[in-house]
């Protein structure tokens, strides 16, 4: 479905006037507004492939209709999703879930709807049908020599398809580990591991990077091989200049401090990029900033000072992408929010008064340094988010225009009611 210009003005025509004055009094609030819109409006979250269905849980799925049933469906709907906030210009896809046919084709699609190809995905987590040899004790850590060079080869090959796409970069995440005490020889597993991963590494093109991907535990319970940041960095430095961590914020134990985590990656150089999305308890996957949206403040507080003292681009140097799964809400409304709470998130940060936060920390003065971050999180700076929206020709509220442009009767009604996306 592809919106027409005038659609989306008459959208933001309505929406206008009020829109400024929250705008002016931003304005009135912040300074270098006009800065941090100008960063928003290059800044871009990559949206995955496997996110644009309804997902499930192991107790059941309930799909909605209209979901997009091959990639050129998935572009549609994630080219629809960028025309109404312009912060959608990219997919992240998971091979063999989008293995594309005809690349050439969906090169031009996207292209058509300004979308480019962010990080590809391999998947040695799943057994796909007619594959040689089974997954299910491992993939990388697999004791039998066979099996770990299917899956080496198997990500070889999700490199070549990212060639042809004009991705450049590669995350592996592995479902390895254990769910038993005395199941597995921690060493060989991780020495394993780190030889199947130096195999792909000496694929990478010299342009490209690798994003090794940790998370505490499932679908393994005892352990996992890439089990948390320590083990992602020790695996990226073993690895190379092109290798490096990332960070799914649903993949720590409880109550992990990843703000913190962020700032010592960025400071080894080490921080390749994130998968987006909150948590109450586990991976829960759900909807970024909707459960912990100070914490996104704060990560993001890390990013852009650690960034800034990098002198890193912010939108070019790190992957971000957004990996979430929606059980009960339409998961292209979903998506909106999520991209809606990251901009949110990141702008807050832009907004730190960094002098006055440096001058506090050098003094020791607790309750002004929590003030300072307490400020730029408490002012509402929707508008600005907003703004950056309406200067590059996308809609002033994103969620609301999806409604009011009937978009997801229009794909059911395309579509049909009846529809699986690919994915988990
Ligand atoms: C694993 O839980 C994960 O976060 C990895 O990024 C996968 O590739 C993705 O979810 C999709 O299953
Ligand atoms: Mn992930």
């Amino acid at each position: 479905m592809k919106l027409e210009k005038y659609q989306i003005e008459s959208h933001n025509s309505e929406l206008l006037a009020r829109h400024q004055n929250r705008l002016a009094f931003v304005k009135s609030e912040v300074a270098d507004a006009e800065g941090i819109i100008k960063k928003l409006a290059d800044f871009q979250i990559a949206i995955p492939s496997w996110a644009l269905g309804t997902g499930g849980t192991r107790f059941g799925r309930f799909s909605s209709g209209g979901e997009p049933r091959n990639i050129e469906e998935k572009i549609e709907d994630i080219g629809l999703l960028h025309q109404l906030n312009a912060s959608s210009g990219a997919v992240s896809l998971h091979i063999p879930w989008d293995t594309v046919a005809d690349t050439s084709g969906i090169k031009t699609l996207a292209a058509q709807y300004g979308l480019k190809f962010d990080a590809m995905n391999s998947n040695t987590f799943q057994d796909q049908p007619g594959q040689a040899l089974s997954y299910k004790f491992g993939s990388l850590q697999h004791v039998d020599k066979a099996v770990r060079k299917q899956a080496v080869d198997h990500n070889i090959e999700v490199i070549r398809q990212g060639i042809e796409l004009g991705s450049k970069s590669l995350t592996v995440w592995l479902s390895d580990g254990s769910c038993f005490p005395g199941q597995l020889n921690f060493r060989k597993a991780f020495q394993n591991t780190l030889d199947g991963l130096k195999e792909i590494y000496a694929a990478l093109p010299a342009d490209w990077k690798i994003f090794v991907e940790y998370k505490a535990f499932e679908p393994n319970f005892y352990s996992t091989t890439v089990g948390d940041w320590g083990q992602s960095f020790l695996y990226a430095s073993k690895l190379g200049p092109k290798a490096y961590t990332l960070v799914d914020l649903g993949h720590h134990l409880p109550n992990a401090n990843i703000e913190q985590i962020v700032a010592l990656l960025l400071l080894e150089e080490k921080l390749g990029g994130f998968h987006f999305n909150d948590s109450k308890y586990g991976d829960d996957d759900l909807t970024a900033g909707s459960i912990k949206p100070y914490q996104l403040f704060l990560i993001f507080n890390e990013l852009v000072e650690g960034m800034d003292a990098r002198g890193m681009d912010h939108a070019q140097d790190l992957g971000w992408m957004i990996d979430a799964s929606h059980n009960v809400k339409d998961p292209l409304e979903d998506l909106l929010q999520s991209v809606e709470a990251i901009m949110l998130a990141y702008a807050q940060a832009l907004s730190v008064d960094r002098k006055a936060l440096q001058e506090a920390q050098a003094a020791n003065d607790v309750a002004r340094s929590q003030e300072i971050l307490q400020q730029a999180f408490r002012t509402d700076l929707r508008a600005l988010v907003a703004e950056a929206r309406l200067r590059s020709g996308a809609a002033l509220a994103p969620l609301e225009a999806f409604r009011q442009f009937k978009a997801r009767e229009e794909l059911v009604r395309h579509r049909g009611s009846k529809t699986v996306a690919t994915g988990l």
